[in-house]
């Protein structure tokens, strides 16, 4: 069993409702359990400011699929929950679930890099990792702890 995190967003078609439904079709993803999921958070958009705020959620999986495998059940959720490939960078998504860690592996394919390039720097993913895995140590080394001093929470607030 490796240990995953996963990021979920949404800022399109009932964000809430979307970003709870993930986390129900996450709890049925084949030979994988849903060990812990954060609070839903929301958040102001990182990137263009012309779309609504985002829900973000991060959480952690047991699984026996291999990196590929899950990415594939991945983006077929994403898929599942009306997701539209647009070609603007950061632009609004019902959906968005990106593998953040996958064990302490590194992976550099092209359909998949983990560690996710951007979650060192992105509050949305930092606070609510801290809230289920407080001494989360990456494969780089550092501390989760130590990356959270130097990001600004930009608004983000615990939703509800
Ligand atoms: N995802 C993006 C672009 N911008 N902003 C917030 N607040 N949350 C996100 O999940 C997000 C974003 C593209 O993946
Ligand atoms: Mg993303
Ligand atoms: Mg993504």
């Amino acid at each position: 069993m490796k240990t995953v995190y996963i990021a979920v967003g949404s800022n399109l078609g009932d964000p809430v409702a979307q970003t709870k439904l993930a986390i129900k079709s996450l709890q049925k993803l084949p030979n994988s359990q849903v060990l812990s999921a954060s609070s839903l958070y929301s958040s102001t958009p990182m990137g263009p400011q012309n779309q609504p705020d985002y829900i973000n959620a991060v959480v952690k999986i047991a699984t026996t699929l291999l990196p590929l495998e899950l990415l594939d059940q991945t983006q077929k959720i994403e898929n599942e929950q009306g997701r539209v490939r647009k070609d603007e960078r950061w632009g609004p998504r019902t959906l968005d679930l990106d593998i953040l860690l996958y064990a302490d592996e590194t992976i550099n394919l092209p359909r998949l890099i983990v560690p996710h390039y951007g979650m060192k720097v992105r509050e949305f993913v930092l606070y609510p990792l801290l809230e289920i895995e407080p001494n989360l140590i990456l494969p780089d080394g550092s501390a989760l702890t130590e990356l959270i001093k130097s990001v600004d929470r930009n608004g983000l607030q615990v939703w509800g």
